[in-house]
């Protein structure tokens, strides 16, 4: 069955949203939440609801889902829980499995204030960095994704941090998997984000280049 991980890192305010959307517009799907050894009520949350919870090592979002795609040992979704990606799409985004490795949420549209201008001018550069080094245009910092199991394996993942999802994108391209984009709009953020600019930039910087070499 394939596996739905949800990251969490002090995420309370947004959890338990996400967790009743996803059982309204998913039935038979496993849902797994891999927590940062959250200092809120986040764990509390998700446990009320029936899901499994397990949690990461404290070294980042990459090292998280690292450990959630070994624990889930199937193929997987995954997607931030902070109301930003569409749940309603994630059927679709299984439904994809059947055909490619790999399926990105490829952000088309930003709605509100959903990206401030710097991050989207950081996220501007990171793309067309992406398609500079791979020749590829693909969304390589969207958290809304879905990947086979063989997939996972092939690659054999090493990102603890924000780079995780560049190095995914970055070594599916280069193992030439099949890659499809779905097109979604990214939604303004409840609670705080995670990803702090300058050194999580210099993060994915480092893994644009690294997995080039
Ligand atoms: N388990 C775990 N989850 C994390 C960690 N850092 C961030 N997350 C979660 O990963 C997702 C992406 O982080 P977020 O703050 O939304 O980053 P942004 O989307 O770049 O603003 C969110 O659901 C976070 O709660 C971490 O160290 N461990
Ligand atoms: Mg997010």
């Amino acid at each position: 069955m394939v596996c739905l991980i949800l990251p969490t890192k002090n995420e309370e305010a947004c959890i338990g949203a996400t967790i009743d959307k996803i059982n309204r517009i998913c039935c038979q799907l496993r849902i797994v939440v891999v927590d940062g050894n959250s200092t809120d009520r986040t764990v509390e949350i998700a446990r009320q609801l029936d899901v499994e919870v397990i949690f990461d090592r404290g070294l980042g979002k990459g090292e998280a889902l690292r450990s959630a795609f070994n624990y889930a040992k199937d193929d997987v979704v995954f997607l931030d829980v902070d109301g930003t990606y569409p749940i309603e799409l994630v059927p679709e985004f299984i439904k994809a499995l059947d055909k490619y490795d790999l399926v990105v949420g490829e952000r088309v549209e930003f709605t509100g204030d959903s990206l401030p201008k710097i991050f989207l001018i950081g996220d501007a550069l990171s793309r067309g960095l992406f398609h500079l080094l791979y020749f590829r245009r693909v969304d390589n910092l969207s958290g809304m994704r879905a990947i086979r199991k063989q997939a996972i394996q092939k690659m054999s993942l090493e990102s603890d941090g924000f780079g995780i999802e560049t190095e995914i994108t970055a070594k599916a391209v280069r193992m030439g998997l099949g890659i499809t984009k779905i097109p979604i709009t990214y939604r303004a953020r409840t609670g705080d984000s995670k990803f702090r600019p300058l050194r999580d930039g210099m993060v994915v910087l480092g893994a644009l280049i690294m997995y080039r070499l």
